[in-house]
Order: structure tokens, then C-alpha cells, then sequence
């Protein structure tokens, strides 16, 4: 069984999280999704449409999840490689680099960000 992990907010989900989604999944078997919660939002200084909760049960609708847990720190990555013996960590590759350190535990995968959108364009397109 190959474990997968990714992180991140999945605020207003779309299709650009779903393709990375479908991805991560495809390189094993089980895939986990650690969501940044509305308190560590504050850290990474984003301002999310959707508390926790709803944003979990969307990430939990998608075929291509297997287990969503709570992303509160940007230390808990070692932890949670181990804990879940985690394989393969995934990033879109707008992180890349970022997590390099986890090669020690894990092989480490950055794939390319669908370009034209995010929760930020939508956010400012919706404004117009
Ligand atoms: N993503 C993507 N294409 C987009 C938008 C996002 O592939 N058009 C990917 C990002 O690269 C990331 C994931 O979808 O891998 C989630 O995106 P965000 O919610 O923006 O994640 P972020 O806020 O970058 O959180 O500890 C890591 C952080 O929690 C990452």
C-alpha cells in the first residue's frame, strides 16, 4: 500500500486542486490530505471563504481522498511521514524546493500548478 500526503487550504475548492489531486492519488494507493486549519490560516496570513470544517467535507467528497487530518503547523510534516509511514509527499510545484528536507524520510514529488487559476483570481474576478 503507497501512502501519499499533500497539504494545503483547498479554499474555494477548483479544478486546479482537483487536478492535483487526481495526481498525487495516481503515484500510489491511499491518499491523505493534511488541511490547514482556519487558526493556521491565520499563520500562513490567508483569509479563507470556507472555515474547516466545510472545506474538510468537500476534500472528503472527492474520489481521489482517502483520509483528510488537520494541517495546524508547518513542523508537523516529519511527524506525519512517520506516523502514516507516508511514501511519496506531493506539493504543487509553486512549493518547489520548500520541502526538500523531507527526502530524509520520503520521497519528495512537486507537480506543476494548473497556471490560470486560484482561489485569489476567483476572488478578485468575483469582485468585478
Ligand atoms: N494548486 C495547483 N494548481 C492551482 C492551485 C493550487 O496545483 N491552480 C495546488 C497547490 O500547489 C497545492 C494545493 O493545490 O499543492 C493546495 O493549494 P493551496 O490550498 O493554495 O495550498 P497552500 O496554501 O499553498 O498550502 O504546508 C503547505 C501549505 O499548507 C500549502
Amino acid at each position: 500500500m503507497k501512502k501519499i500526503i499533500t497539504y494545503g487550504t483547498f479554499d474555494l475548492l477548483h479544478y486546479g486542486h482537483i487536478n492535483l489531486l487526481k495526481r498525487a492519488k495516481k503515484l500510489g494507493d491511499y491518499l491523505i490530505v493534511a488541511l490547514s486549519t482556519n487558526e493556521f490560516n491565520e499563520i500562513k496570513g490567508k483569509k479563507c471563504y470556507f472555515p474547516y470544517e466545510e472545506r474538510k467535507q468537500l476534500l472528503e467528497a472527492i474520489r481521489y481522498v482517502d483520509l483528510v487530518i488537520p494541517e495546524d503547523s508547518w513542523e508537523q510534516k516529519i511527524e506525519n511521514v512517520k506516523e502514516f509511514k507516508v511514501d511519496i509527499f506531493v506539493m504543487g510545484d509553486d512549493w518547489r524546493g520548500e520541502f526538500d528536507f523531507l527526502k530524509e524520510y520520503c520521497e519528495v514529488a512537486y507537480l506543476t500548478r494548473t497556471p490560470e487559476v486560484s482561489t485569489t483570481k476567483i476572488k478578485t474576478d468575483l469582485k468585478l
